[in-house]
């Protein structure tokens, strides 16, 4: 396994839109497996591939306390209702900055597991959330896309400073 670099907002790339996996080959199960180990090391709860300049449509979330229950979507499609609730997110795409976002209650999910298996599931509170993030980067969009444009590119403004600063 391996742990993968992740774009950091506002790298072009991240506006990508991810194409569907064929086949869950032995190819998508290393995917999986660099995505958890890099979401695991970050730390975060959860990772798109689109993230680490992996076009394809495979999302990693682990909401668990222990980092021992990690959930895997492959081509997953979402179907949304509920009220509309507002949480604070961020991302390992947008390090430092946290934002209120809002957002249906409720996810209701179809999707390949990492055997390639179809699956569905439904989904509340923060996993929801995080699905609807994590499948929006899947589209090229951002958490940042929700906040006004004054604070997106104050956002912008200082994420490449500190990238200017890094390298
Ligand atoms: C998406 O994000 C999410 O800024 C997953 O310095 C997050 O795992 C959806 C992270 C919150 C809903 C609510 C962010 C790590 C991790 C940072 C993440 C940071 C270090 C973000
Ligand atoms: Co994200």
């Amino acid at each position: 396994m391996a742990i993968l670099n992740i774009l950091k907002f506002p790298d072009p790339r991240l506006r990508t839109r991810a194409e569907p996996v064929a086949a869950v080959d032995a190819a998508i199960d290393r995917l999986v497996g660099d995505l958890l180990e890099t979401l695991y090391q970050a730390p975060g709860i959860g990772l798109a591939a689109s993230q680490v300049n992996v076009h394809k449509r495979v999302i990693v979330l682990d909401l668990s306390e222990a980092k021992d229950d990690p959930l895997v979507l492959i081509n997953p499609q979402l179907e949304l209702s509920g009220e509309l609730v507002e949480t604070d997110e961020g991302c390992l795409s947008v390090p430092g900055f946290y934002e209120p976002v809002t957002r249906r209650a409720h996810t209701s999910v179809k999707a390949l597991d990492r055997q390639g298996k179809p699956f569905s599931m439904q989904a509340d509170g923060l996993l929801s959330v995080c699905i609807q993030h994590e499948c929006d980067h899947l589209e090229g969009k951002l958490f940042v896309d929700y906040l006004s444009n004054l604070k997106r590119t104050r956002i912008q403004k200082k994420l490449l400073k500190s990238q200017r600063a890094d390298a």
